[in-house]
């Protein structure tokens, strides 16, 4: 079959568009982030079609759809329309107090409540019916991150045979944690339904094969220097990892606009300390918050010659607080907050300034081109976008990244950034002194490299090597990836040797999973 013509359909959670009621009348905007920008304009030349859920709950929804076909982005909006119910339990529910906190290793944040995982399959095949109506023939589709791994499983048992890609935007679980999940083999099956699976970075594409070796009977994987491919009962699944990442030239752009110019120094002037540190996070217990405040907390008793001469601006954006334990993060972050400023204030200097809400765009970039040091330090991340629009913002090059490890981006920035594991808080004391001494010359050089590696792998080869690769059915013809370290051979990267604990999963727990999902 020729595809190279073939219409995209996106999937994803929430449409990229923002809903306001005036009056009776709804109006709709296109949204901003990063995701939207990099599929517009392959959306627009393919005549595309993005399906997801606008953001209100049914009895709205019914009136969204003629808003949708109004937008003018080049392609077309369908909705998906959700209860308050089924957004409750399968989007703050399985989504989130399972599959997100599991798939960031903090099982001990999980609520394995069976009602979610209903709730889970039943949005999902909400989901493939509404792309079973509007699809046609020839299609590709693309579904995006983890409310969607069951939505392939369900197109397929409708006997939808297109080509159907996925793309998860969180870490994917060592097996250790995924083992946990008490629906773990219906996700595994349920992810090798689609027929080109994308992760974030390769340590997430080696958890994932290493699950499906362990855990699975029947699939045979071979290993590429790219893209691998799962021979699935005669089915080809193919698997890779495809870092995501900025558009790198229009954040440096705004950033040279006056009124940021004009703002950045603003910034600076007003915080009166020498250094200024940056924390930018939505409100989430992944982030690393409090961990990061100890951490600055030690460097201030340490070293005392930072007093006064190095500032933390925090900004926390909030998220997620109807969950009780994202009020409790919010308490813990501000007593902490308020039990540094209260040790270590003098007249005129604050050692944090903390800020709890989303900032504009504009300011956002004044904030990070105002910083002299970036401290990102989650626990756990897909990637972190953060880490990239600071280094694309800083256009003197001279600042200094500090960055998790555990971030996806660490692999990538890992030359230029300084890396630290945020559980250690005085190691991660003694980067923030280090990044306070750091000679000029060394600044630029690692600044300079991290800007030069983003700026090489930005949004759009982001978008077009993942397009490429699920339009291009050939596991040769694949466009490369980026991968850990090109040297060393893909068979050795990916260990041959599959983990045994068959006795655990015997025939007959494969028989019945085979037999799920319902
Ligand atoms: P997120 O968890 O949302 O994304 P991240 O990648 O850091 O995390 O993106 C956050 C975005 O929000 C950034 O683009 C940033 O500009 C914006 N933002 C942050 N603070 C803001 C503020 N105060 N005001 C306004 N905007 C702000 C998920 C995964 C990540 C993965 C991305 C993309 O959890 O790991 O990197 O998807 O795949």
């Amino acid at each position: 079959m020729d595809t190279s013509d073939s219409r995209l359909v996106i999937v994803s959670n929430r449409l990229p568009v923002v809903l306001k009621k005036e009056g009776p009348r709804w109006t709709a905007s296109s949204g901003s982030g990063g995701l939207v920008t990099a599929l517009s304009p392959i959306l627009r030349k393919r005549n595309g079609l993005w399906i997801g859920w606008p953001g209100v709950t049914d009895r709205a929804a019914a009136k969204i759809d003629p808003v949708l076909a109004r937008t003018e982005e080049g392609f077309c909006y369908k909705s998906v329309a959700l209860t308050a119910e089924e957004l409750s339990l399968y989007y703050h529910g399985f989504s989130n107090e399972v599959l997100w906190p599991l798939f960031h290793d903090l099982q001990t944040q999980c609520n394995f409540h069976p009602d979610y995982w209903q709730a889970y399959l039943s949005v999902n095949a909400k989901f493939a019916d509404t792309i079973q109506e509007n699809i046609e023939e020839d299609d590709m589709l693309w579904i995006q991150d983890y409310q969607l791994m069951m939505a392939g499983r369900q197109l397929r048992d409708m006997g939808l045979d297109q080509e159907i890609a996925f793309f998860l935007h969180i870490p994917f679980p060592p097996l250790d944690l995924f083992l946990k999940l008490p629906w773990r083999m219906e996700i595994l099956h349920g992810l090798l339904s689609y027929d080109l699976i994308g992760f974030q970075t390769q340590r997430d594409l080696h958890n994932f094969l290493h699950c499906v070796r362990s855990i699975l009977e029947d699939v045979e994987i071979e290993a590429a220097d790219s893209v691998h491919t799962a021979l699935v009962h005669g089915r080809k699944v193919r698997i890779g990892a495809f870092p995501i990442s900025i558009d790198f030239n229009e954040f440096a752009g705004t950033a040279e606009k006056p009124q940021v110019q004009e703002r950045t120094a603003e910034i600076q002037k007003s915080m009166n300390t020498e250094r200024i540190v940056l924390g930018v996070d939505r409100l989430d217990y992944t982030k690393g918050i409090p961990q990061r405040l100890a951490a600055f907390k030690i460097a201030l008793e340490r070293y005392p010659e930072l007093r006064g001469k190095m500032s933390l601006v925090q900004v926390v954006v909030p998220s997620r607080e109807h969950i009780p334990k994202y009020r409790q993060l919010k308490k813990e972050i501000e007593r902490l907050v308020s039990e540094v400023n209260g040790r270590y204030t003098q007249p005129g200097w604050v050692p944090i300034h903390y800020m709890f809400r989303s900032l504009e765009r504009e300011e956002l970039l004044a904030y990070y081109q105002a910083a002299d040091i970036a401290l990102i330090t989650p626990l756990k991340d897909g990637m972190n976008l953060v880490a990239k629009e600071y280094c694309a913002v800083n256009l003197s090059e001279t600042g200094v990244l500090i960055l998790s490890e555990f971030a996806g981006a660490a692999q990538q920035l890992k030359k230029g950034a300084l890396l630290v594991n945020p559980y250690d808080v005085a190691s991660v004391a003694g980067a923030l002194h280090q990044a306070y001494e750091m000679e000029l010359p060394e600044r630029q050089r690692r600044m300079q490299d991290l800007r030069r590696e983003i700026r090489k792998e930005d949004i759009f080869v982001w978008a077009d090597s993942f397009v490429k690769a699920l339009y291009v059915n050939d596991v040769a013809e694949s466009p490369a990836v980026w991968t850990q370290d090109k040297n060393v051979p893909a068979g050795e990267r990916l260990s041959q040797k599959p983990f045994q604990i068959a006795p655990l999963f015997g025939p007959a727990y494969h028989r019945a999973a085979q037999k799920s999902p319902s």
